[in-house]
């Protein structure tokens, strides 16, 4: 009797969230949940203002007030050497500021107490005096011939530059725009925005001097890389640490970068030999924590006069902040922005980018970015949609026309990326019929007629998804692999440890339904854990959608490891030699007599019960998996919209959605992260924006000027899938976390530019707020 894949929560099932069930009924376990015997409360006390030098730390008052158990400077911090901290760039952070604040929200100083009102009232004792310096606040300003320098720290630095980077051939670029019959131009800005998960960042660091054991217990998306970061520059011992990162409320990249609250408590708990918890407030994080893009683009297609598109060529300037502390583990400075146009057939291109230092907090890579990707896939799209206009073409026959096809796989990017598989021209079709396109833009030339403003838009993208390899990707040294450890007990339960960490995907669900699907083995009988670097296997963590391309193929390789042992366990078990047994999902029959077989469950028991002479007891095993190629979905997001030409308002009609990702292991996961993913598009296109005024002052640092979007202003959401199996992955899955958010803002600004395409206006900048279009619509002018 065959075992129903799909009923045993393999691959395929739309198998309930089982980590759900504690999150609904409040049963989390959550960092500020953690409450250890003796515990103190730590609260930082930050910068007001932008720029200025620190002339004098007053602390006096703050040790006064009783309960206060310390307060902690830069210069203390320095004494340890601890008051600046490398980057996952290779720069250098503050961790308390002791020269100067670089930007509104720096970490000044933090205060430890018996709770954390008492923290509070030490943190406003200090009295701080700042010799206020001008405030940069874009990369514009900072590249300025008489910009004062920011980081004056740093040896050898000049200038406000950060890094300089360029990829492609020039030469042969620039011969191909010589040959152009069009050129089309973008210009534009993705603006700053932050993930805001809903819980913050925090940490609860429990030295304890008998041991010398340092325990963690933090906010983290990567808890191995943080026990690695904490021994190479604490100097700790490896072994000595533990690093634990329990439920976590959502991250969205937020959480990847190390902080410098992370470090205070951890030097406070050895101070003190007593554990310390620091749990941020929401201004904390909106206003110093890892932000997302902040980059301008300027670039242009050349174009044959039928729409071939010949070359591609920009240039990008990000805001870093003031301390370059991108969180990405690839040697290109500016990330995989040079993933731009991979799914078109592009013969050359050519890119250059520079990173400026600004008084703004730093990051860069949060917010479901595929590390700017997305700011690649927004310019990628909207320069698309405007070279259509530019050649008088339909959008869909441009893209048609140029979209690489389904013989070119594998297919080399003029920037050197590999391609791995899709079907990108079924992907489009499938969201055309599904949008009814044809009609639409009858209904939209009558609903003109009329005086209404009808718009539809369409982003179609690859991302490159799950980092490493290991040849390119690396994080101080350590390279991009990742891991599982499987242990089947003797009654066919088991325990599942992935060296990834969940943070809302989902990954307690969808990695039994792996072990289901390899082993036969019931989904709800596989426990998975992750985050505790005491237990879990050695792993790089979630980001960059890499658990499934990485960790995800490690379950699958750990599980056939596994399978192999209870093949001859099956053997023995049978009395009949290896090469006479078959694998059915569940069970080991004797070739020949189907009706002779054992199950994995009988398996494991004879796995620590009757094994063959010779053999080690047990069933357990682990595996590190390098993956020979980033994954490649693919998507194809279309918009239609309605603008009202008096006000600027402009609602979402229909949003359709079709997602390549390769084969999905629970089809209802995959939907709830397109969705999620689209609903942060929406967010980014339509209200999401992070200003600074001239002064440095953070103008987003709270709900009232930052906006989420809650269920009433979300649009509807229509899915369709594609399934190109990934041809190097074990079971044909590819990274899916963030296409949505990636490939999503271009479609909802394409859709209301071309609701604007008779004004004459070929670009606002993001968010599209009711004033920029209305002002777009009035002028007839670009908005930026
Ligand atoms: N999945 C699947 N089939 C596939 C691909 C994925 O069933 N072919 C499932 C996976 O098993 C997993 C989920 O979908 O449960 C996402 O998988 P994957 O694409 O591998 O992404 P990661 O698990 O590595 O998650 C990281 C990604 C990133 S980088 C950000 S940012 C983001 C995102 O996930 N942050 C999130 N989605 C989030 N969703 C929630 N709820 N919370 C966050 O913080
Ligand atoms: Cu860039 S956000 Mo995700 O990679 O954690």
């Amino acid at each position: 009797m065959t075992i129903d894949e799909v009923k045993i929560g393999g691959l395929g099932a739309s198998r309930k969230r089982v980590e759900d069930d504690r999150f609904i009924r409040g049963r989390g376990n959550y960092t500020d949940d953690i409450v250890l015997p003796g515990m103190l409360y730590m609260e930082i006390l930050r910068s007001p203002v932008a720029h200025a030098r620190i002339k004098s730390i007053d602390a006096s008052k703050a040790w006064q007030i009783p309960g206060v158990r310390m307060v902690l400077t830069g210069e203390m911090a320095a004494q340890r050497n601890l008051a600046w901290m490398p980057t996952l760039s290779y720069d250098t952070q503050a961790v308390l500021a002791t020269d100067k604040v670089r930007f509104q929200g720096q970490e000044v100083a933090c205060v430890v107490a018996d709770n954390p009102y008492i923290a509070k009232d030490g943190c406003e004792a200090i009295v701080v005096e700042y010799e206020q310096l001008p405030a940069i606040v874009s990369p514009k300003q900072a590249l300025a011939e008489d910009a004062p320098i920011i980081r004056d720290d740093k040896e050898g630095q000049t200038g406000n530059v950060c890094y300089q980077w360029e990829v492609g051939d020039k030469e042969a670029t620039d011969r191909a725009f010589a040959q152009a019959d069009v050129v089309s131009r973008m210009k534009l800005h993705y603006p700053r925005s932050h993930p805001s998960p809903i819980e913050c960042c925090g940490s609860v660091a429990d030295y304890n001097p008998a041991t010398g054991k340092l325990t963690v217990y933090m906010t983290t998306q990567a808890p191995h890389i943080i026990r690695a970061a904490v021994a190479l520059v604490a100097e700790l011992p490896e072994h000595m640490i533990r690093i634990v990162s329990p439920d976590i409320g959502g991250g969205f990249g937020n959480k990847v970068p190390v902080y410098p609250g992370y470090v205070c408590s951890i030097l406070c708990s050895i101070l003190l030999g007593k554990p310390v918890k620091w749990s941020e407030d929401k201004t904390g994080n909106l206003i110093s924590t890892g932000f997302a893009r902040d980059m301008y683009f300027d670039g242009e297609l050349a174009l044959r006069r039928d729409g071939k598109i010949l070359g591609v060529r920009f240039h990008a300037d990000t805001d870093q902040g003031a301390f370059f502390s991108d969180a990405q583990p690839s040697k290109f400075k500016i990330g995989l922005v040079h993933s731009a146009f991979a799914c078109y057939d592009v013969p050359v291109g050519h890119i250059t980018a520079r990173g400026a230092y600004t008084n703004k907090a730093p990051g860069g890579v949060a917010y479901r970015c595929s590390f700017r990707v997305t700011e690649a896939m927004f310019f990628q799209e909207r320069l698309m949609a405007a070279a259509a206009i530019d050649l008088g073409m339909d959008p869909v026959e441009f893209r048609r026309m140029n979209l690489v096809r389904d013989d070119q796989f594998p297919y080399r990017t003029p920037f050197g990326f590999l391609t791995d598989s899709g079907q990108y021209h079924k992907c489009l079709d499938l969201g055309l019929s599904a949008i009814g396109y044809e009609a639409f833009l009858q209904d939209k030339a009558a609903a003109r007629l009329r005086g209404r403003r009808l718009g539809i838009g369409i982003s179609t993208m690859t991302e490159p998804l799950g980092a490493g390899n290991s040849r390119e990707y690396d994080i101080l040294g350590i390279k991009m692999f990742d891991s599982a450890e499987l242990r089947v007990h003797p009654t066919g339960k088991a325990i599942l440890r992935t060296g990834a960490k969940t943070q809302g995907q989902g990954h307690e669900t969808t990695w039994a339904q792996i072990v289901a699907h390899e082993l036969g083995i019931p989904a709800d009988d596989v426990t998975v854990e992750e985050g505790d670097t005491d237990t879990a296997p050695f792993g790089m963590g979630t980001y960059a959608s890499r658990s499934t391309p990485v960790a995800g193929a490690a379950v699958a390789m750990v599980a056939r490891k596994i399978r192999a042992k209870a093949r001859k366990l099956a053997a023995h078990l049978l009395e009949v030699s290896e090469e006479d047994i078959e694998w059915e999902l569940g069970r080991f029959t004797v070739r020949g007599a189907p009706g002779r077989g054992v199950s994995i469950q009988e398996c494991a028991m004879a796995a620590y019960g009757n094994m063959p002479d010779g053999m080690e007891p047990g069933l357990e095993n682990n595996a590190y998996y390098d993956p020979p190629n980033l994954t490649w979905p693919f998507a194809c997001y279309i918009v239609t919209v309605e603008v009202d030409p008096e006000t600027g308002v402009w609602d979402v009609l229909r949003t359709v959605a079709v997602d390549d990702c390769g084969v999905r292991i629970n089809p209802m996961i995959v939907e709830g992260q397109i969705m999620g993913g689209l609903t942060e598009a929406y967010a980014m296109s339509n209200m999401q924006f992070i200003t600074f005024d001239s002064q440095g002052n953070c103008v987003g640092s709270n709900y009232m000027d930052y906006l989420l979007p809650t269920a009433w202003e979300t649009p509807g959401f229509e899915l369709h899938e594609v399934v190109t199996p990934c041809p190097h992955h074990p079971i044909g899955a590819k990274g899916v976390g963030e296409c949505a958010a990636v490939g999503g803002p271009a479609a909802f600004v394409n859709a209301v530019m071309d609701a604007l395409s008779d004004t004459g206006v070929r670009n606002i900048d993001m968010p599209l707020l009711p004033d920029r279009v209305w002002e777009a619509i009035t002028t007839g002018q670009d908005v930026s």
